[in-house]
C-alpha cells in the first residue's frame, strides 16, 4: 500500500455521534472525502434532517439516525441498524459533548451529572457497544474528542473538564484493553475552536471590542487565532485510517500550540 493510501478510508463504515454540524459535521464529511460511508446520530429528528441535508450539499450520502448517546438502548439499537444499513462498524468518533460553564459552588449536582453522562458516560457506552463487531471484523479505530481541559483546568467549567480528563484516560484504556484485537484508541484534543459550543466566548462586545475571553484565548495561542473545525479534520483521518495502526492510546492536541506556550508576555 502507498503511503498516500495508508490514509484513505475506502469501504469504511464510520459512526460519528453528534454530526449534524460543528466538529463532528468537519470530520464525517472529511472522511467521507477519504472514501468512508457515513453514519451519524444526533439527539432529535430535526438536527438529523438538519444534518443530512448539510451532507447532501456537499455530495455525502449519510445515513442520519435519532438517538440519545446517554441511551444504552438507544446506542445498542443504533448500531444494529447502521450495520444493516451500512456494515459492520469500523471508524468510531465519540464527538458528542456539552458543557456547562457554571462556578462550581453555583453548580447543581444534576448540571454536573449531565455533563458527565455526555461527555464520559456516553463515549463508554457507545464503544462498549461498538467494540463487539470490531473485534468480529478483525480491529476498527476508535477516536474521542477530548479537549484542552483534559489536561487544564479553567474557573467555571469543572465538570467539563473532569469528564475530558476521565475520556482521556477512558482512551488509555480501552487502547490497554483491546490493543490485543488490533483495535486503536486515540483522543484528539481540540483546542479553542469556532463552534457553536464556542460562541459565548467569542461574542462581539456592546462597543464592537472583542469579548475578553476571545482576546485572552488570542494571547494563549502562539498561532495567535483561533482554531476552525478544518484545521482538525487532517488528524482525524491520520487516526481513522492505516496509517496510524501503531497509535494507540494518544491524546493528538490539535491547539496551534497552546499546551506548549506559557501565554504572551507583557510588551
Ligand atoms: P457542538 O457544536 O455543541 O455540537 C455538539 C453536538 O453533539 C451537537 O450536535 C449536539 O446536539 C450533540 N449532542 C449533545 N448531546 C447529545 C446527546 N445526548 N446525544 C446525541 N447528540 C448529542 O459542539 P462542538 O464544538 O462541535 O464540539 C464537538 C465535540 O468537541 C464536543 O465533545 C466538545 O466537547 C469537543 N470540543 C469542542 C471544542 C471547541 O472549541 N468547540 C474544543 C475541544 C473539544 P445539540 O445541538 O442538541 O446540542
Ligand atoms: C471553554 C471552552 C473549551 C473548549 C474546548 C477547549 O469554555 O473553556 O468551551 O472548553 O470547548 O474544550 O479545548
Amino acid at each position: 500500500m502507498s503511503i498516500i493510501d495508508s490514509f484513505r478510508l475506502d469501504g469504511k463504515v464510520a459512526l460519528v455521534t453528534g454530526a449534524s454540524y460543528g466538529i463532528g459535521f468537519a470530520i464525517a464529511s472529511a472522511f467521507a472525502d477519504a472514501g468512508a460511508k457515513i453514519a451519524f446520530n444526533d439527539i432529535n429528528q430535526e438536527l438529523v434532517d438538519k444534518g443530512i441535508a448539510a451532507y447532501k450539499e456537499k455530495g455525502i450520502a449519510a445515513k442520519g439516525y435519532v438517538a440519545d448517546v446517554t441511551n444504552e438502548e438507544q446506542i445498542v439499537a443504533l448500531v444494529k441498524k447502521i450495520e444493516a444499513d451500512l456494515g459492520v462498524i469500523d471508524i468510531l468518533v465519540n464527538n458528542a459533548g456539552i458543557i456547562r460553564r457554571t462556578p462550581m459552588l453555583e453548580m447543581e449536582a444534576a448540571d454536573w451529572r449531565k455533563v458527565i453522562d455526555i461527555d464520559l458516560t456516553a463515549p463508554f457506552i457507545v464503544s462498549k457497544a461498538v467494540i463487539p463487531g470490531m473485534i468480529k471484523k478483525g480491529g476498527g479505530k476508535i477516536i474521542n474528542i477530548c479537549s484542552m481541559m483534559s489536561e487544564l483546568g479553567r474557573e467555571t467549567v469543572s465538570a467539563y473538564a473532569a469528564a475530558k480528563g476521565g475520556l482521556k484516560m477512558l482512551t488509555r484504556n480501552i487502547a490497554s484493553e483491546y490493543g490485543s484485537r488490533n483495535i486503536q484508541c486515540n483522543g484528539i484534543g481540540p483546542g479553542y475552536i469556532e463552534t457553536p459550543q464556542t460562541a459565548p466566548l467569542r461574542e462581539r462586545q456592546a462597543d464592537g471590542s472583542r469579548h475578553p475571553f476571545d482576546a485572552f484565548i488570542i494571547a494563549k495561542t502562539p498561532a495567535e487565532r483561533w482554531g476552525t473545525t478544518a484545521d482538525l479534520v487532517g488528524p482525524a483521518v491520520f487516526l481513522a485510517s492505516e496509517a496510524s495502526s501503531f497509535v494507540n492510546g494518544h491524546v493528538l492536541y490539535v491547539d496551534g500550540g497552546i499546551l506548549a506556550y506559557i501565554g504572551k508576555q507583557p510588551e
